[in-house]
Protein backbone atom coordinates (compact mmCIF):
# COMPACT_ATOMS: atom_id res chain seq x y z
CA UNK A 1 0.00 0.00 0.00
CA UNK A 2 1.60 3.13 -1.39
CA UNK A 3 2.10 5.28 2.25
CA UNK A 4 0.42 8.88 1.93
CA UNK A 5 3.19 10.60 1.84
CA UNK A 6 4.22 8.90 -1.52
CA UNK A 7 0.48 9.40 -2.57
CA UNK A 8 1.10 13.37 -2.06
CA UNK A 9 4.26 14.00 -3.51
CA UNK A 10 2.90 12.31 -6.75
CA UNK A 11 1.18 15.55 -6.97
CA UNK A 12 -2.97 14.88 -8.25
CA UNK A 13 -5.88 15.66 -6.04
CA UNK A 14 -5.93 12.74 -3.65
CA UNK A 15 -9.85 11.87 -2.60
CA UNK A 16 -10.38 10.57 1.36
CA UNK A 17 -12.98 10.87 4.18
CA UNK A 18 -12.93 10.87 7.93
CA UNK A 19 -13.86 7.59 9.43
CA UNK A 20 -15.48 8.17 13.05
CA UNK A 21 -17.12 4.16 13.21
CA UNK A 22 -15.18 1.86 15.07
CA UNK A 23 -16.45 -0.36 12.07
CA UNK A 24 -14.01 -2.99 10.11
CA UNK A 25 -16.28 -2.60 7.52
CA UNK A 26 -16.78 1.28 7.03
CA UNK A 27 -12.98 1.12 6.10
CA UNK A 28 -13.19 -1.89 3.76
CA UNK A 29 -16.38 -0.23 2.06
CA UNK A 30 -14.18 3.08 1.90
CA UNK A 31 -11.55 1.47 0.07
CA UNK A 32 -13.18 -1.14 -2.58
CA UNK A 33 -14.82 2.15 -3.07
CA UNK A 34 -12.00 3.27 -4.68
CA UNK A 35 -10.76 6.44 -2.24
CA UNK A 36 -7.45 7.05 -1.43
CA UNK A 37 -7.06 7.37 1.84
CA UNK A 38 -8.99 7.12 5.28
CA UNK A 39 -8.78 9.29 8.24
CA UNK A 40 -9.47 7.38 11.37
CA UNK A 41 -10.56 10.27 13.54
CA UNK A 42 -9.67 9.96 17.67
CA UNK A 43 -10.52 13.50 17.81
CA UNK A 44 -14.08 13.75 17.33
CA UNK A 45 -16.37 10.92 16.77
CA UNK A 46 -16.42 7.38 18.56
CA UNK A 47 -13.17 5.78 17.55
CA UNK A 48 -11.05 4.36 20.50
CA UNK A 49 -7.88 3.33 20.10
CA UNK A 50 -9.00 -1.14 19.71
CA UNK A 51 -11.39 0.62 16.94
CA UNK A 52 -8.54 2.56 15.32
CA UNK A 53 -6.87 -0.54 15.32
CA UNK A 54 -8.79 -2.97 13.73
CA UNK A 55 -9.84 0.10 10.81
CA UNK A 56 -6.07 0.10 10.47
CA UNK A 57 -5.88 -3.55 9.42
CA UNK A 58 -8.85 -3.64 7.78
CA UNK A 59 -8.24 -0.34 4.97
CA UNK A 60 -4.66 -1.93 4.35
CA UNK A 61 -6.64 -5.03 3.46
CA UNK A 62 -8.82 -3.02 1.34
CA UNK A 63 -5.85 -0.81 -0.28
CA UNK A 64 -6.65 2.05 1.77
CA UNK A 65 -3.92 4.48 2.63
CA UNK A 66 -4.64 5.64 6.65
CA UNK A 67 -4.01 8.66 8.29
CA UNK A 68 -5.26 8.73 11.63
CA UNK A 69 -5.94 11.98 14.04
CA UNK A 70 -4.98 12.05 17.18
CA UNK A 71 -7.06 14.18 19.63
CA UNK A 72 -4.55 17.11 19.98
CA UNK A 73 -0.50 17.85 20.42
CA UNK A 74 -0.02 14.54 22.52
CA UNK A 75 3.45 13.05 21.90
CA UNK A 76 2.35 9.67 23.40
CA UNK A 77 -0.67 9.49 20.80
CA UNK A 78 1.23 10.68 18.36
CA UNK A 79 3.96 7.92 18.65
CA UNK A 80 1.10 5.72 19.11
CA UNK A 81 -0.83 5.83 15.99
CA UNK A 82 2.20 5.74 14.05
CA UNK A 83 3.30 2.78 15.83
CA UNK A 84 -0.15 1.09 15.18
CA UNK A 85 1.01 1.28 11.54
CA UNK A 86 -0.34 4.39 10.42
CA UNK A 87 0.73 5.97 7.28
CA UNK A 88 0.60 9.83 8.27
CA UNK A 89 -0.58 11.10 11.77
CA UNK A 90 -2.59 14.55 11.54
CA UNK A 91 -2.58 17.07 14.36
CA UNK A 92 -6.11 19.19 14.97
CA UNK A 93 -5.57 23.15 16.13
CA UNK A 94 -1.80 23.78 15.44
CA UNK A 95 -1.03 27.71 16.64
CA UNK A 96 2.22 27.96 17.50
CA UNK A 97 5.46 27.34 15.84
CA UNK A 98 6.17 25.30 19.39
CA UNK A 99 3.03 23.01 18.92
CA UNK A 100 3.68 22.46 15.67
CA UNK A 101 7.53 21.12 16.24
CA UNK A 102 5.99 19.52 19.35
CA UNK A 103 3.96 17.50 17.01
CA UNK A 104 7.05 16.91 14.49
CA UNK A 105 9.55 16.01 17.37
CA UNK A 106 6.83 13.06 18.73
CA UNK A 107 6.27 12.04 15.24
CA UNK A 108 10.23 11.54 14.01
CA UNK A 109 13.15 9.60 15.42
CA UNK A 110 16.40 11.08 15.69
CA UNK A 111 18.02 13.50 14.19
CA UNK A 112 14.51 14.30 13.36
CA UNK A 113 12.96 14.15 16.49
CA UNK A 114 12.46 12.10 20.09
CA UNK A 115 9.71 9.51 19.32
CA UNK A 116 9.33 6.71 21.23
CA UNK A 117 11.57 3.71 20.67
CA UNK A 118 9.78 0.58 20.23
CA UNK A 119 11.43 -1.48 16.61
CA UNK A 120 9.14 -4.23 18.07
CA UNK A 121 5.52 -2.31 17.19
CA UNK A 122 3.12 -2.91 14.41
CA UNK A 123 4.14 0.11 12.39
CA UNK A 124 7.84 -1.41 12.91
CA UNK A 125 6.73 -4.54 11.25
CA UNK A 126 6.94 -6.33 14.26
CA UNK A 127 10.97 -6.38 14.78
CA UNK A 128 13.54 -3.76 13.56
CA UNK A 129 15.80 -4.55 15.80
CA UNK A 130 18.54 -5.50 13.38
CA UNK A 131 17.39 -3.06 10.63
CA UNK A 132 19.94 -0.28 10.78
CA UNK A 133 17.76 1.84 8.07
CA UNK A 134 14.67 1.48 10.23
CA UNK A 135 14.44 4.53 11.21
CA UNK A 136 15.59 6.79 8.74
CA UNK A 137 13.22 4.84 6.13
CA UNK A 138 10.17 5.32 9.17
CA UNK A 139 11.46 9.30 9.01
CA UNK A 140 11.39 9.43 5.49
CA UNK A 141 7.79 7.64 5.12
CA UNK A 142 5.63 8.61 7.66
CA UNK A 143 3.91 11.85 7.06
CA UNK A 144 3.12 14.93 8.93
CA UNK A 145 -0.31 16.46 8.98
CA UNK A 146 -1.11 19.82 10.88
CA UNK A 147 -4.20 21.46 10.99
CA UNK A 148 -4.47 25.04 10.84
CA UNK A 149 -8.49 25.86 11.99
CA UNK A 150 -8.35 28.95 13.71
CA UNK A 151 -7.21 32.46 13.62
CA UNK A 152 -4.28 32.27 15.67
CA UNK A 153 -2.93 29.58 13.74
CA UNK A 154 -3.06 31.61 10.37
CA UNK A 155 -1.53 34.71 12.54
CA UNK A 156 1.58 32.27 13.12
CA UNK A 157 1.35 30.66 9.58
CA UNK A 158 4.70 31.57 8.60
CA UNK A 159 6.62 30.47 11.37
CA UNK A 160 4.55 27.43 11.50
CA UNK A 161 5.56 26.85 7.79
CA UNK A 162 9.09 27.27 8.64
CA UNK A 163 9.11 23.96 11.03
CA UNK A 164 10.84 20.98 9.17
CA UNK A 165 9.07 17.85 8.29
CA UNK A 166 5.96 19.32 7.95
CA UNK A 167 4.00 17.25 4.69
CA UNK A 168 0.94 18.96 4.89
CA UNK A 169 -0.95 22.10 6.38
CA UNK A 170 -4.96 20.83 7.13
CA UNK A 171 -7.86 23.65 6.67
CA UNK A 172 -10.51 22.32 8.91
CA UNK A 173 -13.17 24.98 7.62
CA UNK A 174 -15.31 24.10 10.81
CA UNK A 175 -13.05 25.22 13.39
CA UNK A 176 -11.57 27.80 11.32
CA UNK A 177 -15.78 29.96 10.55
CA UNK A 178 -15.96 29.98 14.02
CA UNK A 179 -12.47 31.09 15.35
CA UNK A 180 -13.61 33.68 12.88
CA UNK A 181 -17.39 34.19 14.78
CA UNK A 182 -19.46 32.60 12.30
CA UNK A 183 -19.99 29.25 12.97
CA UNK A 184 -21.25 26.64 10.70
CA UNK A 185 -20.70 29.31 7.63
CA UNK A 186 -17.90 27.37 6.07
CA UNK A 187 -18.87 28.53 2.54
CA UNK A 188 -18.50 32.32 3.58
CA UNK A 189 -16.28 34.46 1.80
CA UNK A 190 -14.24 35.22 5.03
CA UNK A 191 -13.58 31.85 5.58
CA UNK A 192 -12.67 31.14 1.19
CA UNK A 193 -10.79 34.06 1.49
CA UNK A 194 -8.64 32.60 4.85
CA UNK A 195 -8.61 29.56 3.12
CA UNK A 196 -7.26 30.59 -0.22
CA UNK A 197 -4.33 32.85 1.88
CA UNK A 198 -3.40 29.69 3.55
CA UNK A 199 -2.96 27.56 -0.06
CA UNK A 200 -1.02 30.45 -1.03
CA UNK A 201 1.16 30.42 1.20
CA UNK A 202 1.64 27.15 1.55
CA UNK A 203 2.70 26.82 -2.11
CA UNK A 204 5.43 29.19 -1.44
CA UNK A 205 7.17 27.19 0.81
CA UNK A 206 5.88 23.65 -1.64
CA UNK A 207 3.99 22.44 1.20
CA UNK A 208 0.36 20.49 0.27
CA UNK A 209 -2.84 21.58 1.56
CA UNK A 210 -5.75 19.38 2.55
CA UNK A 211 -9.40 20.58 3.33
CA UNK A 212 -12.87 19.36 4.64
CA UNK A 213 -15.83 19.66 2.18
CA UNK A 214 -19.58 18.21 3.27
CA UNK A 215 -20.86 19.05 -0.66
CA UNK A 216 -19.99 17.75 -3.64
CA UNK A 217 -19.35 21.87 -4.40
CA UNK A 218 -17.35 22.96 -2.17
CA UNK A 219 -15.13 19.72 -2.88
CA UNK A 220 -15.19 21.23 -6.46
CA UNK A 221 -14.44 24.27 -5.03
CA UNK A 222 -11.70 23.05 -2.67
CA UNK A 223 -9.97 21.72 -6.04
CA UNK A 224 -10.11 25.75 -7.71
CA UNK A 225 -8.49 27.02 -4.88
CA UNK A 226 -5.68 24.60 -4.79
CA UNK A 227 -6.16 22.20 -2.44
CA UNK A 228 -4.55 18.93 -3.17
CA UNK A 229 -6.18 16.74 -0.45
CA UNK A 230 -9.85 16.34 -0.23
CA UNK A 231 -11.12 15.03 2.97
CA UNK A 232 -14.93 14.66 1.81
CA UNK A 233 -17.61 14.40 5.06
CA UNK A 234 -17.20 11.21 7.24
CA UNK A 235 -18.72 8.27 7.03
CA UNK A 236 -21.75 9.05 9.20
CA UNK A 237 -22.31 11.94 7.10
CA UNK A 238 -22.47 10.32 4.22
CA UNK A 239 -24.51 7.62 5.83
CA UNK A 240 -26.86 9.65 7.56
CA UNK A 241 -27.30 12.00 4.34
CA UNK A 242 -28.45 8.50 2.50
CA UNK A 243 -30.67 7.16 4.60
CA UNK A 244 -32.63 10.18 4.92
CA UNK A 245 -32.45 11.03 1.84
CA UNK A 246 -33.51 7.88 0.73
CA UNK A 247 -36.35 8.26 3.53
CA UNK A 248 -37.66 11.45 1.60
CA UNK A 249 -37.51 9.84 -2.01
CA UNK A 250 -39.78 7.30 -1.31
CA UNK A 251 -43.38 8.71 -1.10
CA UNK A 252 -45.81 6.64 1.80
CA UNK A 253 -49.60 6.84 0.94
CA UNK A 254 -50.59 8.32 4.32
CA UNK A 255 -52.86 6.01 6.77
CA UNK A 256 -56.85 5.76 5.05
CA UNK A 257 -57.94 6.00 8.47
C1 LIG B 1 -12.93 21.21 10.86
O1 LIG B 1 -13.66 21.53 9.90
O2 LIG B 1 -12.78 21.90 11.88
C2 LIG B 1 -12.18 19.97 10.81
O3 LIG B 1 -11.35 19.73 11.64
C3 LIG B 1 -12.49 19.01 9.71
O4 LIG B 1 -12.27 17.74 10.10
MG1 LIG C 1 -11.50 20.87 13.38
Amino acid sequence: MTPFKAKLRAGSPLLGTFLQIPAADVAEIVGKAGFDCGIIDCEHGMMGTDGALLLLRAAEGAGLTTILRVPGVDPHRITQALDFGASAVMVPNIQSRQKAEKAVAAAKYHPGGNRGVCPFARGANYDSANDAEYYLRSNAETAVIVQIEGKEGIANLHEILSVPSIDCIFIGPFDLAQSLGIPGQVTSPQVVEAMRDIVKRAGQKGIAVGSFSVTPEQAQRDIDIGIQFLAYGTDTMIIARQFRAIRHAIVRPAASR
